[in-house]
Order: C-alpha cells, then structure tokens, then sequence
C-alpha cells in the first residue's frame, strides 16, 4: 500500500496557517471544526498550541455520516479531555440547539469578565478553523441568516477570510481549510484522504481503496455486504474491490472486470454515507461513566 506515499501541503496552506496566527488576536473563541467519522485524525496538531489560551470548542460536524454510538463515546472523551464538544449535522442544520448551547458555555467566562468591566455586551467573535472539506463553510451558514459562505464537496472551496454576523450572538470568521506539513502516520494520511480532506489527484485511488475494503470488511461486514451483494467477503482488498466490480456490471472491452471504477465507487459511497453511518476510529476506552453521562 502506498498511502505512506500521500504528503499534501499546497502553498496556499503555509499562508492560511500564518493567517491564522495572526487572527487569532482577534477573536474570543476557536471552533475546530473536525468530521465525526475521524475525531482524532481530522485535528490539526498545528492547532494543539492554542488549545487552553483560546476558548476551544469542538465541532464533530457530519454527524448524519457517523455511527451515532462512536460519536456519543468521542463525545464523553473529548469532555474528559476538558474541551467543549458537540456534534452537528450542519448540511441538515441538526443539532444547532447543542452548538448554541456549546458556544454559550464557552463564551460564558468572557461575557461574565465584560460585564465585571462595566462593558457593554458585545457579539463574541469566533474563528473557524479545520481540515479542508470538513464543513466548516457550512457549519457557518447553518448559523447565518442567509448562506454566506461559499460551500462545495471538495477540499479547497474556501479561499480566503470572511467574516459572517450570525443572530446567536457570535460574530464567525471562515478560513480555508488547512493541513500539516507531514502525517505523523499513513494511516492519517488514509483516513483524511476517504474522508475527503485530500484532493483525489494527489493520493492513489486504487491502493486506498483496497485499504477501505478491509477497513469496512473489519468494522462494518453487514453493510458492506449488503451495499453490492458480495456472497463472502473473503480474501484481499483487491478481491473485495473485484467482487464489487463484477457485482455491479463494471466490466470493460473484453469482458474484463474494471475493478479501479469500483475503487472509485467505494471511496464515493462511503463519504456519501451510503455504505452506512461508519466511524473509522474508536475513542480511546478510558472515558468516566460521569463524562459519558453529561448532556
Ligand atoms: N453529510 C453531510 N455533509 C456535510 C455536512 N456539512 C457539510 N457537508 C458537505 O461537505 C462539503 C464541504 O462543505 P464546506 O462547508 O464547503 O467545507 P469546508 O470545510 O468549508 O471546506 P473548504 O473551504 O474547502 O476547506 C459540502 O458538500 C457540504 O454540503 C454535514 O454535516 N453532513
Ligand atoms: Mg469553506
């Protein structure tokens, strides 16, 4: 396999992240936008020096996409952790009422320290930050009064700042998607690439493909099986990707079985969630009972 080959950080990047940096001077809050179906792998280390200077609040957007228990379980460890999570469909606009209810703890401290000033109330103002095609355009409009900011599935939409008023008392500002300079590992350069995060030109479609074929036989055999009507899921990725071709008639001059389209449909499928609502990765098991049973 050759994920270990995907390194992706366009220029455009190092100038977000300096953007960044610079803004964060201006505002009271850091929403971190990161997607449901990989709540470890979609954070930026870059990030990790803000975390405890600036409010964080943590966003596991495309919740519609994950496995509900995984998200209940990322949820409870990320509130262990002390940050300040929620999970949102921002697409379908669900789960607005626990953002907002997100965003008012976090804002709480700064709105009680101006009113200890004898200042007058004002909106908080938020930066939101993430991995390129995570939602973050959309979590933002889901909030505005009109769709502002300009959406689309595929990383890179967002080019440069802008500022949205919204009417939950929050001013937010939309930043493009950033990356890191080096994956500490393939396999989170995997997972940000099934996920969407990565521009399909520059990862290999097909030896991804075969690593999500495995991952879906291993974490959800009964919808992969039951999506393209495989009789046994036995053997290889490239087996697997085979079966599907041959389940859904992909076959080329010659009769032969064109197995790289069905690398491209499985890689499709799973982000549209039509395999089903899969999380790729597990919180880490040692999470309090109390943390899990906070709303
Ligand atoms: N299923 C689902 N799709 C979503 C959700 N939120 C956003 N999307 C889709 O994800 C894609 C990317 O959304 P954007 O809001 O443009 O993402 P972004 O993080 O701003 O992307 P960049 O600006 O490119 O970094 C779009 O096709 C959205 O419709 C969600 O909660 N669920
Ligand atoms: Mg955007």
């Amino acid at each position: 396999m050759c994920a270990n080959q995907i390194q992706w950080y366009p220029g455009h990047m190092a100038k977000t992240k300096r953007n960044i940096e610079a803004d964060l001077a201006l505002v009271d809050m850091l929403i971190e936008v990161i997607d449901a179906r990989i709540p470890a792998a979609s954070r930026n280390p870059d990030l990790q020096p803000y975390t405890g200077k600036k409010c964080h609040l943590l966003l596991l957007n495309k919740a519609d996409l994950a496995s509900p228990r995984a998200t209940q379980r990322w949820l409870a460890y990320y509130r262990s952790q002390g940050y300040i999570p929620a999970a949102i469909n921002a697409a379908r606009k669900q789960g607005l009422k626990e953002l907002q209810t997100a965003i008012n703890q976090a804002s709480a401290p700064l709105l009680d320290k101006l009113q200890r000033r004898g200042r007058l109330p004002r909106a908080v103002r938020a930066m939101v930050v993430g991995i390129p095609n995570c939602g973050k355009s959309t979590v933002i409009n889901a909030l505005a009064p009109a769709a502002s900011a300009k959406t689309g599935n595929k990383p890179g939409v967002t080019r440069g700042r802008q500022w949205v008023k919204t009417n939950v008392g929050v001013e937010l500002l939309d930043t493009p998607g950033m990356l890191w300079p080096r994956f500490a590992n393939e396999d989170i350069a995997f997972k940000l690439a099934v996920c969407g995060s990565i521009s399909d030109g520059v990862f290999p479609i097909y030896s991804v493909a075969c690593d999500l074929a495995l991952l879906l036989r291993e974490l959800a055999p009964k919808a992969l099986a039951e999506r393209y009507r495989l009789p046994e899921l036995a053997g290889s990725g490239e087996e697997i990707l085979i079966q599907i071709a041959a389940a859904r008639g992909m076959l080329g001059a010659g009769g032969r079985v064109r197995d790289e389209d069905a690398a491209l449909l499985l890689i499709q499928e799973f982000r549209s969630g039509r395999i089903g609502r899969i999380t790729l990765e597990e919180a880490p098991a040692k999470v309090s009972a109390r943390a899990e049973e906070q709303p």
